[in-house]
């Protein structure tokens, strides 16, 4: 079976729905078809600032969620990043391959430390470390939303230059993006995407959120002038973002959806969708809820997965050691 591996922050209280539909629901289907290792990324969390408390918290509600969007820990490996510390030491050595003036290409990058007051030097190789949470586990494919794709071609070209320089060690991975989902758009402001750091409340919907604001803020959402209802991202990215959202989660094409709303207006549209994302989320929060319950089986699950995973990773790094020059580790 081919490899995937994919992280996800514990950034926030709850993951969103452009989280869902961009990455995560692949990472469910993939159990099926890959060998699967999924992590939270608390060490990538820790690159703007945060709250200890908050962040441990953050990271058993992420585990905790991940599960109950139907991640199997019989199917998958389930891991938290900072229990498997080869992470940050094979970053370090792709940090030593990696050019200054290629990090500092990257959008994102660029994109937080213009809004951020105070930007460390983690922010700024965040990437690189993404390189090392793919390249360890020497995964064919990473499920991830379309804003991740310039971090994967740097994943690409640093296994690759790895391999070209000290012989063949990496596998060099592709970026699994769904074209239609890959990129949710923010409900209030549809030209941008839905992000938890970026996104007003109005924009966002949480999947842990109360079924009765999920409606109130799909029925809020900004749409387009006309009263058509077509899918044209160009010219329409509201009711198109919506559309998308609907067709995805209720299973029906597009060409189906625009069909059963031929001749209504976009408040037909919202209501209905408004019933779909509740329904959808409130099942998510539920069992979220009661994998927070039980914390002592969560951290078990979480703990078996880092093993499983520290024992991919070790072998990968010890690879890496003998390739580099250092000794073997111990
Ligand atoms: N709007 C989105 N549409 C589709 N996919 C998305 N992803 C994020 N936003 C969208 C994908 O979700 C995965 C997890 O992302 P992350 O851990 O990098 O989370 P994040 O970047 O903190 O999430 P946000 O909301 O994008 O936060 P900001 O904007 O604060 O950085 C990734 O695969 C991502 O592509």
């Amino acid at each position: 079976r081919p490899r995937v591996l994919s992280g996800i922050q514990p950034t926030a209280d709850s993951f969103h729905l452009g989280n869902y539909l961009g990455a995560l629901r692949s990472w469910v289907d993939m159990q099926d078809t890959h060998d699967a290792y999924y992590c939270v990324v608390d060490l990538h969390a820790i690159t703007i600032s945060h709250e200890p408390k908050v962040l441990r918290r953050r990271s058993r509600v992420a585990a905790a969620q991940l599960l109950a969007l139907g991640l199997d820990p019989q199917r998958c490996t389930l891991f938290v990043q900072s229990q498997v510390p080869e992470h940050p030491m094979l970053s370090w050595i792709l940090e030593c391959h990696t050019g200054f003036g290629e990090a500092g290409r990257m959008t994102q990058f660029k994109d937080k430390s213009s809004k951020n007051e105070r930007v460390t030097v983690g922010l700024f190789t965040y990437p690189v470390l993404q390189a090392a949470d793919i390249l360890l586990y020497r995964a064919d494919a990473v499920p991830v939303g379309e804003d991740q794709r310039q971090h994967l071609e740097l994943v690409r070209d640093l296994a690759q230059r790895f391999n070209t320089t000290y012989g063949k060690m990496f596998v060099v991975p592709e970026a699994h993006i769904v074209k239609e989902t890959g990129t949710i758009q923010d409900l209030a402001e549809p030209s941008r995407k839905m992000s938890k750091s970026a996104s007003g409340p109005a924009g966002i919907i949480d999947l842990l959120e109360e079924p009765n604001r999920i409606r109130k803020k799909i029925k809020s959402a900004v749409t387009d002038t006309g009263r058509e209802i077509t899918y044209d991202p160009e010219n329409k990215p509201g009711i198109s973002n919506l559309l998308t959202i609907y067709s995805t989660l209720a299973k029906v094409s597009i060409a189906d959806l625009e069909r059963d709303y031929d001749g209504k207006g976009y408040g037909d549209l919202k209501k209905d969708l408004a019933e779909v994302v509740a329904d959808f989320c409130a099942p998510i929060a539920e069992r979220t809820r009661s994998y927070l319950d039980d914390v002592a089986e969560l951290d078990k699950i979480l703990l078996a997965g880092a093993e499983k995973a520290q024992a991919v990773a070790g072998a990968t790094l010890a690879r890496v050691y003998d390739k580099i020059g250092f000794r073997t580790p111990v």
